[in-house]
């Protein structure tokens, strides 16, 4: 982890002795404490390599019951921990910055029901997000989330960063599909918010504190999520634009005319594009003719192929006539599909190849949400490669800088400009990965120093010794008033 950005190791927290393996061991069996090098290297070091702590324990429960346990000492000895899922966060929230114990939840992994008349299913945190949605799909029905990570995120990871994903504009957040959630607060009490109802009332909605609280506040051991049913017709289209402003049109346009059935509008920028078929083997450029400044991704999903295909053909081919569009492609079956969705999915898996990379994930309004990337290549010259792409759907800009290593110089020019610039648009410095490690001193970009506050108290009542994911979240200054 770069030296500039670590803050000292709080010292109310104990550090980890024999006796308190000989606990772990005794609750979880020898299976589920993890002192191996090259296992605990693995969950030390988060998705991206940037952030990488010094971790001597990972523990493995298998039951809300061991959670408890675990919380309950750690609370008593003040153990700092970081619960962890997938470890495919994007913020540094996974992995340790010092040594705290890692309670990992991927051994907690069962569906626990289904019902089919309601598509509400309730299963363990640690579920990998494919997984359910494979499960769901032979139920005829599917998550309401999806997203690049699928095959090693879990349902619990996701609901602690309130994930967004390709098809929010559809199904929503997760604060409203999520209907109910079990949770371990700090102290091992165990609380029930499991419920399985639509509708319901009775007093504050607790449950929405934990979805997007990125492990701070207690460790999601159950999820209760609400599934929409499987349609038969899916339909995708890769289209190409010559400027931003039609892209917006595109979009407004879209909705409009596809109502219901849309179900996805991503966007890349040229060099986003470049960037994966440079890095990512066996992908085509579905539009080989010529480049182009700007791809978006229009999906549709209903239930009546015939009348869902018209309607997309038809809407293309207006946009096409209105000079909106300047080639585009739908795709012929599934696996032309994917693999138009694997140049969007696989953008941050290219970045990754290409060199060192500085992440920014941002929600704008947005006729302004790409003027940001003009000014920040005009900014960076030659020295960087900004790519930019996103849920434009959602106002979502993934701005993603590339160069090929870390270079304090460049990063000064990047930081604190992205963030004045956010924050003047009263946008958000994270519109979906959360703040983790790398931006919970900037939460004061999105948020007033009175609403922080509040989540420093919040955080204090729940966690009053602050052990769980410390330094991550809330600034430094308000956590070492809270506990830490
Ligand atoms: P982890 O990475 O393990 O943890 C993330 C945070 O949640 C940490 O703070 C951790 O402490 C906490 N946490 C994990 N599990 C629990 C639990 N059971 N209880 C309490 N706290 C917990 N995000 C989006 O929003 N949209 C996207 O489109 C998207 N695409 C991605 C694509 C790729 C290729 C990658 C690598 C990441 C992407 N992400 C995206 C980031 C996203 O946050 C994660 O992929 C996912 O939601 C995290 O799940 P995880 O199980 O890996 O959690
Ligand atoms: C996506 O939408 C993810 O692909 C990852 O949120 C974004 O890597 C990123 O910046
Ligand atoms: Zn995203």
């Amino acid at each position: 982890m770069a030296a500039s950005s670590t803050p000292m190791r709080y010292q109310s927290f104990a550090m980890i002795n024999s006796d308190d393996i000989s606990y772990f061991k005794k609750i979880l069996g020898e299976r589920g404490v993890v002192q191996e090098e090259e296992k605990l290297d693995d969950a030390n070091t988060d998705w991206m390599r940037k952030f990488k702590g010094s971790s001597r324990l990972m523990l493995q429960p298998k039951s809300s019951h061991e959670v408890s346990q675990i919380l309950d000492y750690c609370n008593s000895r003040c153990l700092a921990v970081v619960p962890q899922g997938g470890n495919t966060g994007l913020v540094g929230g996974s992995v340790p910055v010092f040594d705290e114990v890692i309670i990992n939840i991927s051994s907690m992994n069962n569906i626990l029901s289904f019902d089919k008349a309601s598509g509400i299913l309730v299963c363990e945190a640690g579920c990998i997000l494919e997984n359910l949605n494979s499960f769901l799909e032979n139920e005829g029905y599917v998550m309401p989330l999806d997203l690049g990570a699928k095959g090693s995120c879990q349902i619990g990871g996701n609901v602690s960063t309130n994930a967004g994903g390709l098809r929010l504009i559809r199904y929503g957040s997760l604060h409203g599909s999520v209907l109910g959630l079990e949770v371990v607060l700090a102290n091992g009490t165990v609380l029930d918010m499991l419920g399985t109802l639509r509708k319901d009332n009775t007093g504050y909605d607790l449950k929405h504190l934990f979805i997007g609280s990125e492990g701070s506040l207690g460790i999601v051991t159950k999820v209760s999520i609400h599934t929409p049913p499987k349609l038969s017709s899916v339909n995708l289209a890769f289209i190409a634009c010559e400027d931003y402003t039609s892209c917006q049109k595109l979009f407004s346009k879209a909705k409009r005319k596809l109502g219901e059935i849309l179900s996805a509008f991503e966007f890349l920028d040229t060099n986003a594009m470049n960037l994966v078929l440079e890095h990512l083997d066996g992908l085509r450029d579905p539009l080989p003719s010529s480049k182009h400044k700007f791809y978006i991704l229009i999906e549709t999903t209903g239930s009546m192929e015939s009348h869902d295909k018209e309607k997309l053909e038809s809407f293309l081919l207006q946009c096409m006539e209105s000079g909106l569009l300047n080639d585009g492609v739908v795709a012929q079956d599934v696996n032309q599909a994917s693999s138009f969705w694997r140049i969007r999915e696989g953008i941050s898996e290219a970045l990754m190849k290409a060199g060192a990379v500085y992440k920014y994930d941002l929600s704008l309004p947005l006729e302004k949400m790409y003027d940001l990337v003009e000014e920040m290549r005009e900014r960076l010259g030659t020295e960087a490669n900004v790519v930019a792409y996103g849920h434009l759907g959602d106002g979502n800009l993934h701005l993603n800088i590339s160069t090929p290593q870390y270079d304090d110089n460049i990063l000064s020019k990047i930081e604190p400009f992205v963030y004045e610039w956010t924050s003047k648009q009263r946008g958000s410095i994270s519109a979906e990965h959360g703040l983790g490690f790398m931006k919970a001193n900037k939460i004061h970009y999105s948020k007033s120093t009175e609403t922080v506050q509040l989540m420093g108290a919040i955080k204090k009542l729940l966690d009053p010794n602050g052990i769980l994911n410390p330094y991550k979240v809330l600034p430094t200054s308000v956590l070492s008033q809270s506990g830490g």
